[in-house]
């Protein structure tokens, strides 16, 4: 392994929340690293195409507008970007990572954890058919790469959020077979007409929803309501999609039930988590200037909860502030005066984010499972041999002993959401374990 790298902070995760934070961070004299596992800044929001593609007009909406702004300030900082790097373990103080050179060993007086979210991975007869995948994943190909992964490309779910990648695959050349919400339309509106205010105060995100809705519909693109998805057909590559009202041919599905957390860090941590919203997950608990309850551990962003990218920039703004106070760069009453904005955007967008979560609610929408629909991709575990654990009243964690559910490649954080789901008893779910990435024996001993 090389000789460890040395920084006073260490920022996992340059999506909005990180760059907020290393934007505070600037100028104090402080040395700084911002890792990720991207080749380069951004995050999930604004998940940047490689350097040397040329995109027109290349996420240009007016919702991306301040994202672009701070992502070029952050461009413009003297920190060490650690970008191709995926961190395997964490601990008070340290990180390890994995790069193209192999594993590389980071200590930092304070560390920051801003990793965003994921999507909610939802199993459904059919789901491991090639051509299935998150609403995200199809996105991340769209944004970062411009490729559409389909020729009918079928989105489902129940979160707003696929309309404005629906949108996206059309303004990409892309067809989109059509957007299926799982919960009515007046189940969706009931929401924003019981709090008109914090409706209204994320107006932008609103217009943005109603012109994607007006470029669907002058692509003809069908969007409806109260349609759940039943099963994915196909032989080798799905070509059609079982729905409560009949059978739609297509060979691309996004999947988008909604997002969580990514909490395995701040779990490996020991930090304190709590359940997150409606769709599942574990959100990392914080105080009032983003401290987990592990000392010199910072969280902001998603990882604190799903919020949207204006509150994971604020939330990152204030991480940055109050590690510039920890670390006695900044008085503490400047401090409380550079947190005062920070503090009241956070606030108002997590009643937005609250607004949403209703609005997107997946419970009661989740398609019924077959006795044989994989469950745990990762190590092939069915429905059924899962039932029959939790029949038993077996906690996860036995249950992962138990079936392997969640000791695969992606350490359960796909699968951890569907078992507590079968489980009704409150449950801590999986113990978090080194290594967070999947990664290879000969890498980590520098063969
Ligand atoms: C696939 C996907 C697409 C989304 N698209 C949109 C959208 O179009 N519009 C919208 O409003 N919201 C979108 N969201 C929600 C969105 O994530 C934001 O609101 C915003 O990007 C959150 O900012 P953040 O800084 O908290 O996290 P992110 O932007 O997610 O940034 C976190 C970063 O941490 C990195 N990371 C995580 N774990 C590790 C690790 N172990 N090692 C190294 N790096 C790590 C990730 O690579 C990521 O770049 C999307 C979410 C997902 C999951």
């Amino acid at each position: 392994m090389a000789e460890a790298l040395s920084f006073d902070v260490a920022i996992v995760g340059g999506g909005p929340a990180g760059q907020a934070a290393a934007i505070q961070l600037a100028g104090h004299g402080l040395s700084i690293a911002v890792v990720d596992e991207q080749a380069r800044p951004g995050g999930q929001i604004l998940r940047q195409p490689p350097r040397a593609f040329r995109v027109a007009h290349w996420l240009a909406g007016r919702s991306y507008r301040a994202l672009h702004a701070q992502f070029a300030a952050f461009e413009a900082l003297p920190v060490t970007w650690l970008g191709g790097h995926s961190v395997l373990d964490a601990a008070p103080g340290r990180l390890l990572l994995h790069g193209p050179d192999g594993a590389v060993s980071v200590t930092a007086r304070r560390i920051l954890i801003a990793a965003g979210c994921q999507d909610l991975a939802v199993p459904i007869p059919g789901w491991t058919l090639p051509g299935v995948y998150s609403a995200g994943g199809v996105q991340a190909m769209v944004k970062s790469q411009q490729i559409v992964p389909g020729a009918r490309v079928l989105l489902a779910g129940t979160h707003p959020l696929q309309l404005v990648i629906a949108e996206q695959i059309v303004r990409g050349g892309g067809t989109v077979a059509g957007v299926l919400f799982a919960q009515s339309r007046a189940a969706m509106l009931a929401p924003m007409l019981r709090d008109p205010a914090a409706a209204f105060r994320r107006a932008t995100d609103l217009l943005a929803g109603q012109a994607a809705l007006a470029t669907l519909r002058r692509a003809g693109v069908p969007v409806r309501y109260g349609v759940g998805l039943t099963a994915l057909r196909g032989s080798d590559w799905v070509s059609e999609a079982i729905t409560t009202d009949g059978t739609i041919a297509c060979d691309a599905v996004g999947l988008c039930y909604g997002f969580v957390p990514q909490s395995g860090l701040p779990r490996m941590l020991g930090a304190e988590v709590v359940q997150a919203g409606p769709a599942g997950g574990w959100r990392c608990v914080h105080d009032e200037w983003m401290r987990t309850s592990v000392a010199g551990v910072f969280a902001a962003g998603e990882t604190t909860g799903v919020a949207g990218a204006a509150a994971a920039a604020a939330g990152g703004a204030l991480a940055g502030i109050g590690i510039a106070r920890d670390l006695g760069s900044l008085a503490p009453d400047a401090a409380e005066r550079a947190a005062a904005a920070p503090r009241r955007v956070l606030a108002r967008h997590r009643r937005f984010a609250a607004l949403l979560d209703a609005i997107a609610d997946p419970r009661g929408h989740f398609p019924a499972l077959e006795p044989e629909t994989l469950v745990c991709r990762c190590e092939d575990v069915p429905h059924a041999a899962l039932c029959a654990e939790v029949a038993t009243g077996a906690s996860a964690n036995a249950i992962k002993r138990a079936t392997r559910c969640g000791m695969g490649l992606c350490q359960g954080r796909n699968c951890e959401p569907s078992l507590l789901r079968m489980i009704a008893a409150p449950d801590p779910g999986f113990t978090a374990r080194f290594p967070a990435r999947p990664v290879t024996i000969g890498d980590l001993a520098g063969d």
